[in-house]
């Protein structure tokens, strides 16, 4: 299958020993994870396997497999396209020597993570897609895929507005209109009403679910890890969406008896974190790893691989295409990326979370490079610490020099919250 899908086998074998090892070492190690985490390890496990081999099958049914990087490529279009959606992760360094000879050094690490995955020929999810999306949101993501169509003949760019003003919207209309006519092209099938009302059914259900899980972390003791409740919101991204909101409910009953019973993941009254910044794709759990480290839970995260790609469901009442597409788009001009100016929603947001879930603290995670959060970060800083909300603002990359130094910091930002 590896050879089919043009993956080089030393490089890829190479990731997934490094995969395999940070996952024990991470994930395995933890106490008192809730029954229902199997499913979910199982999935990883069969990331670069199983779930492959179902994507090909797919394939070979005749359903077309589409790759994105952004929360802003709507999953309820690609399936009633009769598509499936998978999301490029982009969470570890690979090929760097080679990235750095097409991209400037001072690219943030998410971006040169995909350009290494392509370079280095192990990404069995971008290979296996028939069309990637590229959306334009940050400089760095829209001058890269200049560089990044030129390797990837399945590629499509879409254009995004970075502001919410009446013709933002109109644009972003258009935009998912021509989105449409391509997988029509694609597929040679028209969507209907009811194939869009379907997909946006199995999302709404699917951010349902996920909305479930987020409540349950605002108890005390955490029913559930920051690690393991990230893990989830990251496999969102690969798994089958209807397998993966019932497997996401059974671990939502089984948490609420967990709380019923006061048993939690972490010891009761355990200093409480909100992280919020930049998404955190697979595999990058260095920031989380160390949080929880330290005996601090993480109970949110203001992410796109949280609850800013998941929040909000799309209204699924109108009866006529035009009516369900202006749902979508309402729904999608909700998220409140940092590339979007003004973006005071985004502020406001993290000051409600931090409420719902009892965080005693937020730590703004940026990467480095990345200028829309890096530049919010101050701002968010200023309006929490308004509220008397403690906020540790950090930048990092996916390296692992800084370890030492995230940890010294994080302890201390803990020992302060507490
Ligand atoms: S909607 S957050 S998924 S764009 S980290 S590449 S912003 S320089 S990832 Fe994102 Fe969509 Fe926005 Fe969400 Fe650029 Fe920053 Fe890199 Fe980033």
């Amino acid at each position: 299958m590896w050879t089919d899908l043009g993956l080089n086998h030393d490089n890829h074998n190479a990731l997934l020993d490094n995969l395999g090892q940070a996952y024990q070492s991470i994930f395995m190690s933890q106490e008192n994870r809730p029954e229902g985490m199997s499913y979910f390890d199982f999935v990883m496990s069969e990331a670069h396997g199983l779930r492959i081999q179902e994507l090909r099958e797919e394939q070979e049914a005749g359903r077309k497999i589409i790759g994105s990087f952004c929360v802003f490529v709507p999953e309820e279009i690609i399936l009633a396209a009769g598509c499936t959606a998978v999301g490029l992760c982009a969470g570890a360094d690979f090929a760097q020597e080679e990235v750095e000879k097409v991209l400037p050094r001072n690219t943030c690490s998410l971006i040169k993570s995909f350009f290494g995955f392509k370079l280095g020929k192990v990404c069995p999810y971008m290979e296996v897609s028939d069309m990637i999306v590229g959306e334009n949101t940050c400089d760095g993501k829209k001058k890269s895929f200049e560089v990044f169509k030129e390797m990837v003949p399945n590629f499509y760019q879409m254009d995004l507005p970075q502001t919410k003003t009446p013709m933002a919207r109109h644009m972003l209309k258009q935009e998912f209109k021509s989105f449409v006519e391509k997988l029509e092209e694609m597929t040679g099938k028209s969507i209907s009403v009811e194939d869009l009302k379907q997909g946006i059914a199995t999302v709404n259900a699917k951010r349902k679910a996920l909305r479930r899980l987020s409540m349950l972390r605002a108890a005390d003791p955490a029913p559930i890890s920051g690690l393991d409740a990230l893990l989830i919101n990251q496999i969102a991204f690969l798994d089958n969406p209807i397998r993966f909101t019932e497997k996401v409910n059974a671990i939502c009953d089984e948490l609420e008896l967990l709380i019923k019973e006061t048993k939690g993941a972490k010891k009761a009254k355990a200093p409480r974190v909100l992280i919020s910044g930049c998404p955190m794709a697979i595999p990058n759990w260095k920031l989380p790893s160390i949080i929880e480290s330290t005996g601090a839970v993480i109970v949110g995260e203001e992410s796109c691989i949280g609850e800013r790609g998941q929040r909000n469901l799309t209204d699924d009442s109108a009866d006529n295409l035009d009516g369900l597409m202006n749902a979508i788009v309402d729904r999608y001009l909700k998220i409140d990326c940092a590339v979007f100016t003004p973006n005071q929603e985004r502020v406001n947001h993290i000051k409600e979370m931090s409420q719902q879930y009892n965080a005693d603290g937020v730590i703004h995670y940026g990467l480095q490079f990345c200028q829309p959060y890096i530049m919010e970060s101050f701002s968010v800083e200023k309006e929490l610490e308004k509220q008397n909300i403690s906020v540790l603002r950090l930048e990092t990359d996916y390296s692992q020099e800084d370890m030492g130094q995230l940890s010294t910091r994080v302890e201390a930002f803990v020992e302060i919250i507490k």
